[in-house]
Order: C-alpha cells, then sequence, then structure tokens
C-alpha cells in the first residue's frame, strides 16, 4: 500500500568525470521534506548507461530525479530510454539548465515533468502536489524559472560534508558558492538569463569554511560565476581561506579588469598554486566584445594578466573562437596578445550555442551553422569558414598538450619572443604534427614529432627540448633524437664529472652530459640516482665546480 511507506526518489546525474561531483542533487537532498525517502546515485559519462539505469531501479524508485547539463545531456537521453524500457511507468522528473531552456523535447522523449530554474522548493512542492510553478508536464506549461531565496537554504543542512560524501572527501573536488547569478550579460552565457545576484550570508559561508579545517577536501571550485563581484567580500573570503590548512587549494573566477589592488596583491603572494584563478578574456576585438555585451577594459585585463604571470600566479585564461565579428586573422591577434601575457594556461574554447542564450537566439543573424546536439559547437560563421574553425580547433589541442601540460610552455614561450614567430601559426604547425603521431604516442615519441616541428624555425631547438625531456621524465628516458657517437674528448670529459659526482652523491645510476658542443660548453648533467630519488639537473663552471642543483619531482597536473 502507497500511503503506508515515505515517497522514495533516487536523485542522479551523470557527472563529465568522477573528479566532478553534482550539487545540485546534493541541495535537492539536504530540503528534501521529511516524508521522502532521498537517494543519490551518481555516475560518470562513459559509463554504460544500462548498468546506471540498472543501479538507479534496484532502489525501487517512486520517482527519479535526473539533473541535466550540455556535458551530460546525450548520455542522460540514452539513460531515460533505457529506464523507461525496462520500467515503463516511471516518473521521470529532469532539472538543470539544459533543460530548463528547452524543455519540450524532454516531454516528447517521455520524462513526466522538467523543472524550471531553481529545484530545492518547486521540485518537492511538485512532489507533494501542492504547486506546478515552473513546472512543464504534457498537460502544464510554466514560464516561470525558479529562482530560491538563499537564506532559505542555508536553514538545511549544508549540501558539502554529506556521510556518503566522506569516503572519497579527498579524491574529488568540492564544489562550494558563495553567490548565484551574474550581473553581466554575455550573449554566449546562460549566466547572463538570471536576474541580479544573490548572496548566502558572510556567517554561513565562513561556518563552512571551518569545516573544511577538519575534512578530507583537497581543492574546492567556487562556482560562484564572479567572485570578486563585491571586492571587499571576497578579499575577506581569499583571507580566510589562506589561513585553512596548506593541503587545501582553491579555485575561483574572476573578472580581470575589475580586480581591486588589494585582491591583485593577495593573488600575487599566496604559494604558487594554492589559488588557481580563472579569468575569461573571450577576444581582444572590442567590435566582438562590445556585440556580445562584455564592456572589458582592456587595458586593465592585461595588466592584470601580465602580472599575475610576472608573479607565478596560476591562471587559467579562456578565449572563444567564433564570435560575432571575429574572423580568423583577428582572433589569431586575441590569440597571439594572450600569448604574448604568458598566462599560466589558455584555454581556446570554440563557441557553443546555448539553449535560451542571445546568440542561439540571433544564429541566423550571424550566419551560425553548429551542431543541433549538445554541446551545440559551432562549426562556421559569417566571419569563419568551417575549416578555419578546424584549424582554431587544432590549436587548441596542441595548446593543451604542449603549453596548458606545461611540457613545453617556458620554451615555447622563450622561442616566441626570441625568433619573433606568430604563436597561432606555431601551435598550427605543432599541432599538425601531433595530430600525425599514431595513438597513443610516448613521450619519445612526442619529442621528436616537436622537434621536426619547430627545427625549421628555431635555432638549437634541440637543447631546450634536451632540457624539457629529461625534466619531465622522472626514470631515465632514451634519446628522441639521433645521438651522435661521443668522441673521446668527450668521454673523457664525462668521466671527469662522473668522478666529480660520485663523491657527492651516492649511488647514481644515470649520468646525461648535455653538451652544445664538443668541449661540453655550458656544462650540465641530468642526474638519475638509484632508488628512486629525484632526478637532478647540476650545472659545471669550467673548473668542474658544482654551480647549482635543480631536484625534479614527477610533474603533476590535475585533470
Ligand atoms: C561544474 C561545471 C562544469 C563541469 C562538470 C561538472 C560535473 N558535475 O560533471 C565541467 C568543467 C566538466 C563543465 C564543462 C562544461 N560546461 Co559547465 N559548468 C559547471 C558549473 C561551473 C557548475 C554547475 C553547478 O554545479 N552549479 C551549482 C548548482 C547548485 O546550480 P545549478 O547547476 O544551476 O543547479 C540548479 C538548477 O539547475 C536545478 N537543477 C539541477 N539539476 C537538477 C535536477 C533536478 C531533478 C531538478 C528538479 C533540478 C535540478 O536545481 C539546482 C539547484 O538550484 C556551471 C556554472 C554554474 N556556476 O552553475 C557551468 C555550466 C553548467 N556549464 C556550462 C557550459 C557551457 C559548459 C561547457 C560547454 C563549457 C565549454 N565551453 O567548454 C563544458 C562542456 C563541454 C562538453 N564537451 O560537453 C553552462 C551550461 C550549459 C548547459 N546548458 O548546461 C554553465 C551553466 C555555465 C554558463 N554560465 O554558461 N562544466
Ligand atoms: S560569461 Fe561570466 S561574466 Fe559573462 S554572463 Fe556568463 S558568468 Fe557572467
Amino acid at each position: 500500500m502507497m500511503g503506508m511507506r515515505t515517497t522514495r526518489v533516487v536523485l542522479a546525474a551523470l557527472n563529465a568525470k568522477y573528479i566532478h561531483k553534482n550539487l545540485a542533487l546534493r541541495w535537492l537532498y539536504v530540503s528534501a521534506p521529511a516524508d521522502f525517502d532521498v537517494s543519490i546515485v551518481e555516475g560518470v559519462i562513459r559509463d554504460d548507461p544500462m548498468h546506471t539505469a540498472d543501479r538507479i531501479l534496484e532502489k525501487q524508485p517512486d520517482f527519479v530525479g535526473l539533473s541535466v547539463y550540455i556535458f551530460n545531456a546525450e548520455e542522460t537521453k540514452r539513460l531515460i530510454r533505457y529506464l523507461l524500457e525496462k520500467s515503463p511507468d516511471l516518473p521521470i522528473i529532469v532539472g538543470g539548465p539544459e533543460v530548463t531552456y528547452d524543455p519540450y523535447p524532454w516531454i516528447q522523449l517521455g520524462v513526466a515533468a522538467v523543472v524550471r530554474g531553481e529545484g530545492e522548493v518547486v521540485f518537492w512542492e511538485y512532489l507533494q502536489g501542492k504547486s506546478t510553478q515552473s513546472i512543464v508536464t504534457k498537460e502544464i506549461h510554466s514560464n516561470v524559472i525558479a529562482r530560491v531565496d538563499l537564506q532559505k537554504l542555508e536553514t538545511f543542512e549544508p549540501p558539502y560534508f554529506l556521510p556518503f560524501d566522506q569516503e572519497d572527501m579527498g579524491k574529488r573536488y568540492l564544489y562550494m558558492e558563495t553567490s548565484r547569478g551574474c550581473p553581466y550579460k554575455c550573449a554566449y552565457c546562460l549566466s547572463s538569463l538570471e536576474q541580479g545576484m544573490r548572496f548566502f550570508s558572510v556567517n554561513y559561508i565562513e561556518t563552512l569554511f571551518n569545516a573544511l579545517k577538519t575534512s578530507d577536501v583537497k581543492q574546492v571550485k567556487f562556482l560562484d560565476r564572479t567572485f570578486n563581484v563585491n571586492p571587499k567580500q571576497a578579499l575577506g573570503f581569499a583571507r580566510k581561506l589562506r589561513d585553512l590548512p596548506r593541503s587545501i587549494s582553491f579555485h575561483v573566477e574572476l573578472v580581470g579588469d575589475l580586480l581591486s589592488e588589494e585582491l591583485i596583491e593577495f593573488f600575487i603572494h599566496q604559494d604558487k598554486g594554492r589559488f588557481r584563478v580563472e579569468i575569461g578574456v573571450q577576444s581582444f576585438k572590442r567590435e566582438t566584445l562590445l556585440e556580445v555585451g562584455r564592456f572589458s577594459n582592456l587595458s586593465q585585463l592585461k595588466n592584470v594578466i601580465r602580472r599575475f604571470s610576472e608573479a607565478d600566479v596560476h591562471q587559467h585564461t579562456d578565449l572563444i573562437s567564433g564570435l560575432p565579428f571575429e574572423d580568423l586573422a583577428s582572433f589569431k591577434d586575441s590569440f597571439n596578445t594572450l600569448f604574448s601575457l604568458n598566462p599560466f594556461e589558455i584555454q581556446v574554447g570554440i563557441l557553443k550555442l546555448l539553449h535560451g542564450t542571445r546568440l542561439r537566439e540571433h544564429a541566423d543573424d550571424y550566419g551560425y551553422k553548429y551542431d543541433s546536439h549538445s554541446p551545440y559547437t559551432l562549426r562556421s560563421s559569417n566571419w569563419m569558414s568551417a575549416s578555419e574553425m578546424m584549424t582554431v580547433e587544432r590549436v587548441a589541442q596542441a595548446v593543451e598538450k604542449t603549453y596548458n601540460s606545461q611540457k613545453l610552455r617556458k620554451t615555447l614561450q622563450k622561442w616566441i619572443t626570441n625568433y619573433e614567430l606568430n604563436a597561432f601559426d606555431l601551435f598550427d604547425d605543432l599541432g599538425k604534427t601531433i595530430n600525425s603521431l599514431p595513438r597513443p604516442y610516448s613521450q619519445k615519441e612526442f619529442f621528436a614529432a616537436i622537434l621536426a616541428a619547430v627545427l625549421p624555425k628555431v635555432n638549437n631547438a634541440l637543447v631546450d627540448l634536451i632540457d624539457d625531456y629529461y625534466r619531465l621524465s622522472p626514470i631515465y628516458p632514451q634519446p628522441f633524437w639521433a645521438e651522435e657517437p661521443m668522441t673521446e674528448a668527450q668521454k673523457q670529459l664525462r668521466k671527469t664529472i662522473r668522478t666529480t659526482l660520485d663523491s657527492r652523491y651516492r649511488g647514481i645510476k644515470h649520468l646525461k652530459v648535455v653538451s652544445r658542443n664538443d668541449t661540453f660548453e655550458g656544462n650540465f648533467v641530468w642526474v638519475y640516482p638509484e632508488g628512486g630519488q629525484k632526478h637532478m639537473k647540476i650545472a659545471f663552471n669550467d673548473n668542474f665546480e658544482l654551480e647549482s642543483e635543480i631536484r625534479y619531482e614527477t610533474p603533476h597536473r590535475d585533470a
């Protein structure tokens, strides 16, 4: 008998990767009225949808709530088909940004209802039969996009440290929000559709920060669209975060040209990598920025990025290709300008035409041709042909593999500056070379390919690449270049170096002397000690006295 037991609800989502978590489901979970028995099932988009469907169905739910985003939409559709195949009468309710502005195809797919906007209140009211506000079903058509009162959310148990999350707390990001909404109106972005900003109270946020102290959390990512909207408050939060255990690092999104001097100084003076900042540039073309509603102060923006680079702040910067009025030549300029500022990472994104955004609504005016399935990637525009978009895509991948991976970032910066190369064109060459490699390829093949690609443009590229190659190799690697046999003089020198080093380091397993010429001018050697110790680069002066020693850790970069 139904009325005898509580209603069972399974909230489910497919994340992009295991390291991500779905905060929306956790908010729904903590806001559930007492008469619901709620559980969460999370998978990743690569999972077999049949398997996820089984995990959901074995809980024998009365209702299933699915969280839909651009990054899981196609996979979630598949999951819904399986669920309905196995359990045709199961009421499935979908919510999330991807369905909020495009609910009807989901009704056609067979879901019982679509929740538009923030679900914490309206979802439960709907299940309780109290209200159909912000609900779309076959019969109901609400145009209201739900917004919750954040102060009401503060009355629930916080969604961040739930018992079932404790086990893998240290292995996944902790997503946290101090605000919702965005004051800006960028025409390609969903957040531009929200009216006004709402903030959690300072007390509430600081209590959460305190709770971090005793948690296993390693990485906190703030979901705030602009962490520095309120500069004073942001600085206060940043200082509180700095004082938390050093094992925790933080990621925040900033509007670069609006950073206060105090905040700039703050980020400059933190331990490297403790705070990762994300700064959206999108384009340096004024006409483009104005058309999409971004009124950036470009000289201030450049100034901030440059200062962060000089201080080695881990800053992630974004460009979007395909915006109105941006042709390949101007995009190259935007890219080369950003590259010259030497940020830690440059993400070259291709425009995605999101449901509900101004750019999608005006797609015809801009001649936009884009994929009909998520993530609705732009293929061509009035200003960029399909093949030019593919060039950008290739450059984006090459930047990921060579620059953002930090494998060759400093070397590329050096070459491009010293030889006055066109950064975009060089990455295009690298992209072509990398694409021609067999998959999967080894580090050795990768370096050999890079060498071949740059040799025509960069003298002495080999010496720089050797440096990166050894730096990146925790175990002694095979040469990626054709080695000349050592001359007698070189052999003799190598012996001398080994003797010098032997007295200082016990157990040298591999010793690589790298020479610029016959006489080992600018001598340095790579030393791989025995038993898992860190490898080192050691420099000598002409009298074979040690000049410097750098120990390397295995390079690490998160997902
Ligand atoms: C984390 C994140 C990611 C992560 C994935 C996280 C994961 N779980 O796997 C990563 C980094 C992979 C990612 C990637 C991308 N993302 Co993203 N991402 C986010 C981000 C920052 C946080 C989402 C979040 O958790 N918010 C907090 C929760 C509480 O808010 P919410 O999501 O709005 O949820 C509320 C409602 O939507 C609703 N709701 C949600 N689920 C459900 C379920 C039910 C049953 C109900 C009733 C209600 C409901 O209630 C919730 C509570 O109020 C948002 C921006 C943001 N700050 O929200 C962008 C955002 C979701 N991403 C966006 C975009 C465009 C992308 C990219 C395309 C970016 C790019 N240009 O490459 C890529 C995807 C690329 C691809 N190939 O598919 C867009 C959304 C587009 C869309 N239609 O979904 C957003 C909104 C950013 C924006 N402002 O434009 N993203
Ligand atoms: S791109 Fe950033 S600043 Fe612009 S509307 Fe979206 S979240 Fe706000």
